[in-house]
């Protein structure tokens, strides 16, 4: 297994972006099949520009775009002969996958594909094993069918748009048939693949929406999360999520070392909604800003554990998530002087003292100070919003963490 990227982009784009409402639109509203196949007609996203997302996700030092190619509508993104419930027989009859997949080509970044297993347009597609099930009257549950017909989908993906990262499959299918792994791995020897596909773990674990606890995780984990409460596709009245929050989680995952897929939903235009694009480009800035302090070990040094910590060689990183309601810390039980203290996030230099007693016997004639290392000047109400994070670089002489 190659070494996993860690930041990426979640795309979640299809038909339901018209309703700008949920991607699970047609669950919510219980549409029959042929209404919601209507949409069909009208999905004509003349602005769509992958040049663009490819740079937005990049300037946030995101490493891979993760794009669903077919969500549990059934709609596919991507040409494939298997069934016509696809984008080449809309009005814009573009292979949406392939222009991503070129412009990702270009930019340098790699290609994800999200695929789900529910398919509420697929006649057999029903999997009575499973949850997220939409059958219409007169479909049939035959499984055998529905296998061949993802390994014919899946033989497009893998082999018409070039190197593929990872595969992430949505919902597990509660059947295990390892030939599908197989059959995936096949195409794209260098392929991750998560754990919710057909009876196996895969490569990966997928927390969605939640920040396990722990300080690391035990095997390879992405995480996903949208920038927006209420969906994953496009919404017009998104409840977008505090950079506060954000940050506190992506940080958290990358202290654990895991990787985090952060979703947009574009508009049925083929943008992506403004206001997702600042946050992606506001925690972008933050990330590549604090970024550094991941490439180290979770360590657990300091008393107070609202604080996380990482290492690496004789730098510490401390990562403060809440807002600091005083503009210092005393990082107990740290007690030697460091060469240096800067805020990541903006790069100054913070002030810091550790003051020891005295050993003289006219002590008692100095101002006593804890044996802590304490920094002071933090400027928290600059950074209101945002998980802080603190470089300290210690002498290798004078301290063994
Ligand atoms: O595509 C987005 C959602 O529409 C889709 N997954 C994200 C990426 C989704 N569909 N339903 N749900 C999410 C909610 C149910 C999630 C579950 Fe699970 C799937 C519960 C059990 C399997 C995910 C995997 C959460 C726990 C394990």
């Amino acid at each position: 297994m190659g070494m996993p990227k860690k930041f990426g982009m979640f795309v979640h784009w299809g038909l339901y972006a018209l309703t700008g409402y949920h991607e699970q639109v047609r669950w919510r509203f219980h549409t029959p099949r042929e209404l919601y196949r209507s949409l069909m007609d009208k999905f004509n996203p003349v602005d769509y520009d992958p040049d663009e997302w490819v740079k937005l996700a990049k300037d946030a030092g995101m490493e891979y775009i993760c794009i669903t190619t077919k969500h549990h509508d059934g709609f596919c993104m991507f040409d494939t002969k298997y069934t016509d419930f696809n984008i080449m027989n809309t009005p814009f009859g573009r292979d949406i996958l392939k222009e991503l997949a070129d412009a990702c080509e270009r930019g340098g970044i790699a290609l994800s594909l999200y695929y789900s297993n529910p398919d509420w347009n697929c006649p057999f597609g029903y999997n009575s094993a499973s949850s997220h099930q939409m059958p219409s009257p007169g479909d049939e549950e035959d499984t055998e069918k529905y296998r061949a017909f993802v390994k014919n989908q899946l033989r497009e993906l893998l082999t018409n748009y070039g190197r593929i990262y990872t595969l992430f499959w949505d919902i597990p299918t509660n059947i295990a048939d390892p030939s599908m792994n197989e059959f995936v791995r096949s195409l794209q020897p260098d392929i991750l693949i998560n754990d919710r596909g057909w009876g196996d773990k895969g490569d990966f674990s997928t927390p969605e929406r939640h920040v396990p606890d722990g300080t690391k995780f035990e095997r390879y984990t992405e995480a996903c999360q949208s920038v927006g409460r209420q969906s994953w596709g496009y919404c017009a009245d998104e409840d977008y999520y505090t950079k506060r929050f954000l940050t506190a989680g992506i940080d958290k995952i990358r202290v654990m070392d895991g990787s985090y897929l952060l979703n947009v939903g574009p508009m049925p235009n083929g943008r992506i909604p403004k206001r997702a694009q600042d946050i992606i480009r506001s925690i972008g800035s933050w990330y590549n800003n604090v970024k550094e302090a991941f490439d180290a070990e979770p360590c657990l040094l300091l008393e107070d554990k609202s604080l996380l910590t990482t290492q690496r060689g004789d730098t510490l990183y401390v990562h403060i998530p809440k807002p600091l309601d005083v503009c210092g810390l005393t990082l107990k039980p740290l007690d030697v002087m460091p060469k240096s203290v800067t805020l990541l996030n903006d790069g100054r230099a913070l002030k810091y003292a550790v003051t020891t007693r005295p050993e003289d016997k006219d002590w008692q004639t100095h101002i006593m100070r804890r044996q802590t290392l304490h920094v002071f000047n933090i400027p928290a109400e600059d950074f209101p919003s945002e998980t802080l994070v603190l470089k300290i670089e210690l002498d290798n002489e004078k301290i063994k963490i």
